[in-house]
């Protein structure tokens, strides 16, 4: 998977992006990232990449010829038109399945904005994809471009070993992850779950699956309409449901 990322603040890229997994897959050739500086394209002699928005109205605009020509030099790069991410609150928001898409490409373009925004025609002639992190605003689009190329990262071959495989994670069958312990067997008076010590794996795996489905129901219910659940399971979260609304009219 190679990055390449479209922005005004490619120091921030370059050092958001070489540090634990993700700079391990780096050097290890599973990955590039590139960030190409859109000030470079700026062929005025004060470097300007802004200026005011036709009709009026607050701030400032990055201008389209700046933010075309740093495309192109992506595209004359890899000889093809890649896929073009343009990190804005107005774009779908981003999820599970989205990384795993993404995953699948050999090329990835981050466009990311800054100011009030980007020249609307640049956008139309070089966007394949607007994508949103989540509903907040953000001062730029460095930020949002990261996290995503984090989570899609970790869905490219090679990236995690097998042991950190992506798998078995948070929204895998589309759960919440189970709670998690080690050494020691007891820490501040709490001791960690006997079943995990008894060596018993059905068991354990059962438990796990427990702890998931109970996460899930307790803090994440609209998770559940889209996981993997069976009917036995559905009547034991209607159980815990009338626990919890009895527990709550307690208080
Ligand atoms: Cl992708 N950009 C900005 N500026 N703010 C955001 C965002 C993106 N996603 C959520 N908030």
């Amino acid at each position: 998977m190679n990055f390449h990322v479209l922005t005004l603040f490619p120091e921030m890229i370059e050092q958001g992006m070489n540090t634990s997994i993700i700079g391990r897959a780096i050097a290890g050739g599973y990955l590039t990232v590139q960030a190409v500086n859109i000030r470079d394209f700026a062929f005025n002699k004060h470097q300007k990449v802004d200026d005011y928005p036709y009709g009026g109205g607050a701030g400032m605009l990055m201008q389209a010829e700046p933010v075309y020509l740093a495309y192109e030099s992506v595209e004359k790069k890899i000889g093809k038109k890649p896929r073009v991410i343009y990190l804005t609150p107005q774009g779908r928001v981003f999820h599970q399945e989205m990384a795993r898409e993404f995953a699948r490409e050999e090329d990835l373009v981050f466009l990311c904005g800054h100011y009030e925004g980007i020249d609307e025609r640049v956008l139309e002639e070089i966007v394949t994809d607007y994508v949103s992190i989540g509903d907040y605003v953000l001062t730029g689009g460095e930020l949002p471009a990261m996290v995503m190329m984090d989570s899609i990262s970790r869905m490219v071959p090679g990236v995690l070993s097998n042991q950190e495989s992506g798998e078995t994670e948070s929204f895998s069958g589309g759960l919440l992850e189970y709670p998690q312990y080690s050494r020691p067997e007891e820490w501040h008076g709490r001791k960690v779950p006997p079943v995990l010590l008894s060596g018993h794996h059905a068991n354990i795996d059962a438990w796990r699956r427990e702890q998931s489905l109970m996460r899930t129901a307790k803090y994440r219910p609209d998770l559940l309409k889209t996981a993997d659940i069976t009917n036995k399971e559905w009547n034991l979260i209607r159980q815990w449901r009338k626990e919890w609304k009895a527990e709550t009219n307690k208080e």
